[in-house]
């Protein structure tokens, strides 16, 4: 019986004739990609978990060519796959047989910037981190950060509602989106570009895009509200005994840090020991090796105050023996070393071997039950079972490698975990969206009214399914 996670037949859409071709090459010219060299790289994943055979990448540079492709497509039937950075984790950003794939890689010009309101319009293939250094020069910063940020896009973040780093002070991007420009599956462009904070105008319109992974429209702009560059930054690295004083940490921090507090994640001593081992990073707190780290981050505007605030907070955490460790930073390199240990655990389970991804919302007292009862249900069956993840947010990241890609342990994961999930009433995606991988487990999660609703919707906005078939909608919709 084939998972449920490989892809379904290949729906009837038309094959891509000379004709075709000549009409791309037309209207982008020299930017219409053939050469299966160049293509490579976008048919394959971040992962190289998933791979599909696409001849034709479109790099177009204006929202009036991805209309003019859009309705091109719409009307021959053709398949397209919107492509950012290519750092998405469940599949959904490249091909799945032979679909076109568009890419916003040369959409990426900075279109406004109010530096009163903080308010930043730039065009979909914008990379995040291209974004962050603008605003910095200009003391602002986005309002989300992540470990990708150096390939994605700003256009790939809105389609996957993106979370990260900064989530527990800024939102998510529900609420820091303002505006979209989006190019729908028939090419009409559909002009919510606002720059307003408040607009209660009819339906937010904007809002169905956002997190749904290229499959009702093609972002093509986005307008998004950036806080103020904080004066004062602090990282502190911590190690716990136990997951129980790490979330009472987190009370306390909580309480005592207040507005300033602007990050809280974990990772276990297993993702310790996989930083050690495939990237040479040393633990920061040297002679002390724990079940359990946090990376808590400090953002205000009065270093002397924030200052002071977290001294209080690291005397109570260490008197009443809650921390058993730790590292505080202030000066900016010390800051991405110590970052860098929560940031780099997605490389470096790359070099572990095959990895099976989970990203689950839970409530936060039980995110690490999970982990603990997936140890025990896998025994030795597994190489390294590893948790870490957004505290602050209620979201563990849990990783299972193997030597190779091994269907018994599959079976075993799943469905176990959406189950195990499904019990606590959490979310079976909680950052990562469900793209081709996890698009069939979304009942975990979603009642079969709400899904057949998702499905009513993709029906009015892209009658023929041609933008990203396969990906985040069940098979078994109609
Ligand atoms: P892609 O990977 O290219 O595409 C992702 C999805 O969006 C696909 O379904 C694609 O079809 C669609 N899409 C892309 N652009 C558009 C567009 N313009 N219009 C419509 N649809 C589009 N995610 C988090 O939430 N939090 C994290 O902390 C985080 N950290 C990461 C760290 C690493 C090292 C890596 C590799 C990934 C991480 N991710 C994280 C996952 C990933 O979702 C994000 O990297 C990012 O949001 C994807 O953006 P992208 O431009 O690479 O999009
Ligand atoms: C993170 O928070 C990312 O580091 C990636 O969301 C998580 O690789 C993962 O599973
Ligand atoms: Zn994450």
């Amino acid at each position: 019986k084939p998972s449920p996670a490989a892809a379904p037949d290949r729906l009837p859409f038309s094959r891509i004739t000379d004709e075709d071709l000549s009409f791309f090459r037309k209207i982008l010219p020299g930017r219409a990609i053939t050469d299966p060299d160049l293509l490579e790289s976008s048919n394959v994943d971040w992962l190289k978990s998933v791979r599909g055979f696409s001849e034709v990448l479109l790099r177009p540079q204006t929202t009036e060519e991805v209309s003019q492709i859009l309705k091109y497509c719409n009307s021959r039937n053709l398949a397209v796959n919107p492509q950012g950075g290519n750092t998405g984790l469940v599949g959904g950003s490249v091909p799945v047989y032979d679909e076109i794939i568009l890419s916003t890689a040369l959409m990426n010009n900075i279109l406004s910037f109010d530096s009163i309101s903080g308010i930043l319009t730039c065009q979909a293939g914008c990379v995040l981190e291209n974004l962050s250094l603008y605003l910095e020069e200009r003391d602002y910063i986005m309002p989300l950060d992540l470990g990708a940020k150096g390939s994605c896009h700003i256009g790939g973040n809105v389609a996957t509602n993106a979370g990260g780093l900064r989530l527990l002070r800024y939102g998510n991007l529900h609420g820091t989106v303002l505006g979209l420009e989006v190019v729908l599956a028939d090419g009409r462009v559909l002009d919510c570009l606002a720059t307003l904070r408040k607009d209660n105008t009819g339906y937010d319109l904007k809002q169905l895009f956002i997190g749904s992974e290229g499959t009702l429209g093609v972002i093509t702009a986005v307008s998004i509200l950036c806080p103020h560059k904080p004066k004062s930054v602090n990282v502190v690295f911590l190690g716990c005994e136990t997951f129980e004083q790490l979330l009472k940490t987190f009370q306390l921090c909580r309480g005592m840090l207040g507005e300033i507090l602007s990050a809280y994640e974990f990772l276990d001593s297993e993702c310790m020991k996989l930083l050690n081992t495939h990237l040479k990073l040393p633990n920061p707190i040297s002679g002390r090796h724990c079940p359990f780290y946090v990376v808590i981050e400090t953002s205000g505007s009065d270093a002397a105050h924030d200052g002071e605030k977290l001294h209080n907070f690291l005397e109570e955490a260490m008197m009443s023996s809650l921390v058993a460790d730790g590292t505080v930073a202030t000066e900016d390199s010390k800051i991405k070393t110590l970052w860098s240990m929560r940031e780099r655990v997605t490389e470096a389970l790359t070099h572990d071997g095959f990895t099976y991804k989970y990203d689950i919302s839970l409530p936060v007292e039980r995110i690490y039950q999970l982990v603990t009862d997936m140890r025990e249900h896998l025994g030795d069956r597994a190489k390294s079972v590893v948790g870490y993840g957004h505290v602050g947010d209620g979201n563990l990241h849990l990783n299972i490698t193997s030597p190779a890609k091994d269907p018994t342990l599959l079976a075993a994961i799943e469905p176990f975990i959406y189950e195990w999930t499904a019990r606590c009433h959490g979310s079976i995606s909680a950052e990562h969206g469900l793209g081709l991988k996890k698009r069939n487990y979304i009942y975990y999660s979603k009642s079969s009214q709400a899904v057949a609703l998702m499905g009513d919707i993709k029906a009015m906005l892209d009658p023929k399914g041609i933008l990203n078939p396969y990906k985040t909608l069940p098979d078994n919709l109609k």
